[in-house]
């Protein structure tokens, strides 16, 4: 199959070696009262993406194609997030205290799930990662690897933190990485534009991007 609106040239993949990575659609980054407001950011910015991401996560569970969410998401005693994490900045709330949607970025809290929209069917991965990046400290690498996969399309939040970082750890492993262009948003257009600019650039340094309609529309192609 392949993505020929993809910049900077076209994209080539196999449905049955990809797989879809939405990259921490959670309350605490969409919705007030979560992390994402406690830094101090209009958390309302993210909201224009979701009827794009569903859209795709509709096509490609059609497509049978393999699906992983990923939340990020501390343990209770919050003994994996570094005291250099919690500690960091001045936001209204730190990461495990007790806000409006339950303990912040703090994983089985109402807070941290995925929103509802995009919340995970039966049998699709759902990765909790203690990080910016999707691979550290979690066995992404190695399921990704037991299933043949390849190339990863990327959608989420925040475009310029955990979707970069993740796109940036997934292109050091070898794989051939697509982020979906109205699929990821941030608090800050300037970053997302930057973001979308510096991953194609060089010739597809870090990856390719496409909009979510050159996927679907592929999708919907003949074999
Ligand atoms: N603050 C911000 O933009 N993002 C994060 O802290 N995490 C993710 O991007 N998921």
């Amino acid at each position: 199959m392949r993505l020929e609106q993809a910049n900077p040239f076209p994209y080539d993949f196999e449905v049955a070696k990809t797989a879809l990575v939405l990259i921490d659609m959670q309350r605490d980054f969409m919705e007030p009262g979560g992390f994402g407001e406690t830094l101090g950011n209009d958390v309302s910015l993210l909201q224009a993406i979701v009827p794009a991401a569903k859209a795709v996560l509709d096509a490609w569970r059609q497509a049978g194609g393999l699906v992983v969410h990923t939340r990020e998401a501390h343990c209770t005693d919050l003994s994996d997030c570094p005291p250099a994490k919690r500690n960091r900045g001045n936001p209204t709330l730190r990461i495990g205290d007790e806000g409006p949607m339950g303990r912040v970025l703090v994983a089985g809290e109402p807070g941290n799930q995925i929103i509802d929209v995009l919340a995970p069917a039966e049998g699709e991965i759902v990765i909790d990662k203690p990080g910016k990046g999707a691979f550290y400290a979690t066995a992404l690498h190695e399921l990704l690897q037991r299933r043949g996969i390849t190339h990863l399309l990327f959608g989420g939040v925040t475009t310029e933190v955990c979707v970069q970082t993740s796109m940036r750890e997934a292109n050091d492993r070898g794989y051939d990485c697509l982020l979906l262009e109205d699929c990821t948003e941030s608090y800050f257009p300037a970053f997302k534009a930057a973001t979308l600019d510096m991953v194609r650039a060089q010739g597809a340094i870090v990856g390719w991007t496409a909009p979510g309609a050159a996927l679907l529309a592929a999708l919907r192609r003949p074999a």
